[in-house]
């Protein structure tokens, strides 16, 4: 995902014919139609997706790389053809560089517990941004209190955008890993991620991206992003839940440790020490979510068959709209205002809570994410306890951002009463 992709002109979506593919959309919550605008947390599932999910416990379901009966085989197959799948999606130069993990968080609670445990010392520091997730904050803590390493944070404006000189400025020889979120959850901003990438390479610092809110939004390719890890997850990617990838350098993933131990991750075990699995089984212990796996394949397929260039326009299209209603909404904030943005639109309504917001509009079957969005340095920068966020997916339209404002407007007259 970059900004240069919002800027071609691929053929536009079909968003209604592509609205039927998901049975989740068709139905009405509180007598209205469902508008489902809760996509950074999770995206609804194609058909394709739960079919695929459903034909493998129907007719493969078994254990992988371990049996040689048929349905092992098949089983491990489908495994085996997801990620190169995988691969090919992110453009990955090899299969040994795809860890399936739980999800992003597992992924980078990988990094930090393997890559970082091994490297780091007391005079190190990491470095991560002011607007990251939890997922990319509290690993990176555990590791600096373990360590006794330091936790440097680059600062943003009121924009929300990364302050580059100073984080150009908290680069220095000390810095081992920098940690930066491709686009952050509350705030959409979309960081200059190859820019980022190379400063902290010329400090000699080894970069991981998280990728959890740009992989479903736009095209992204580890090599030309110049990452050394990327990780994300499967159920923001119209994928399943608790399936997730660890993108990392194989001479990096070959250097490091293992993290979890059993089953699978051994080449030999004995009571007088074990040896370890090839890449990427090193990091695999234990028996994968092969459901998971499979139904993540289906979502790429999925994904791209329509094509990520064509979502992402559908998508800036939308966050043009709602941009455009939301100034003109009198009594709306939007917190978030960077000039690369993905289709998030976090907000304040006056002085509504969030939660109210969020529980008026479920009324009408609007749901958007109230609270903290996971991201509490982010709420306490802007000075306030929560926003409602509205994040858009594929299958969203200009009428669900009319059903949003109708929604935003009744919530203002209830509570101007
Ligand atoms: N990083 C970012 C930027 C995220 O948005 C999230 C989840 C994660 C990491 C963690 O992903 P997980 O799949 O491992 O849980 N974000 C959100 C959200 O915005 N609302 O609910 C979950």
């Amino acid at each position: 995902m970059n900004s240069a992709a919002h800027n071609q002109y691929p053929p536009a979506l079909d968003v209604y014919a592509l609205r039927a593919d998901f049975p989740a959309l068709a139905q009405q919550i509180n007598g209205h139609p469902l508008v489902y605008l809760d996509n950074s947390a999770t995206t609804q599932k194609p058909q394709a997706v739960i079919d695929a999910v459903a034909d493998f416990y129907s007719r493969d379901n078994a254990n992988v790389h371990r049996g040689v009966h048929r349905l092992s085989q098949r089983a491990s197959d489908r495994f085996d053809g997801a990620r190169e799948k995988v691969r090919a999606f992110i453009n990955a130069p090899s299969c040994a560089e795809v860890i399936f993990t739980q999800g992003t968080t597992g992924a980078i609670n990988l990094v930090a517990q393997s890559y970082g445990r091994s490297i780091l010392n007391k005079a190190d520091e990491v470095l991560v941004s002011a607007m990251e997730h939890h997922a990319n904050i509290v690993p990176w803590q555990l590791l600096c209190e373990e360590t006794g390493a330091t936790l440097k944070v680059a600062p943003m404006n009121n924009n929300a955008e990364l302050l580059l000189e100073d984080f150009t400025n908290l680069l220095s020889e000390k810095t081992r890993i920098v940690a930066l979120t491709h686009v952050s959850n509350a705030l959409g901003t979309i960081n200059p991620i190859q820019k980022l990438t190379r400063q902290a390479h010329q400090a000699g610092a080894v970069v991981l991206i998280d990728g959890a809110q740009s992989v479903a939004h736009g095209p992204v390719d580890v090599q030309s992003l110049e990452c050394d890890f990327f990780a994300f997850s499967g159920h923001k990617l119209y994928g399943p839940t608790g399936i997730g990838v660890l993108y990392g350098r194989e001479a990096l993933l070959e250097a490091m440790p293992p993290w979890l131990g059993g089953g699978d991750m051994i080449r030999t075990v004995s009571f007088e020490g074990s040896t370890w699995n090839a890449l990427p089984y090193k990091f695999e212990a234990g028996t994968p979510h092969i459901a998971g796996v499979v139904g993540l394949g289906a979502a790429i397929d999925y994904l791209d068959a329509i094509g990520l260039q064509a979502i992402s326009a559908h998508e800036q299209a939308l966050l043009v709209l709602a941009t455009q209603r939301a100034h003109s909404q009198p009594g709306m904030r939007i917190i978030g205002n960077a000039s690369d943005k993905a289709a998030i639109v976090s907000f304040e309504l006056g002085g509504i809570h969030p939660h109210d917001v969020g529980t008026i509009l479920d009324s009408v079957g609007v749901a958007i994410r109230t609270g903290h969005h996971c991201a509490m340095p982010v709420m306490e920068f802007f000075g306030v306890p929560a926003t409602a966020r509205a994040s858009f997916g594929l299958y969203n339209t200009a009428e669900d951002i009319n059903a949003l404002f109708d929604a935003i407007t009744k919530t203002q007259s209830l509570f101007a009463r």
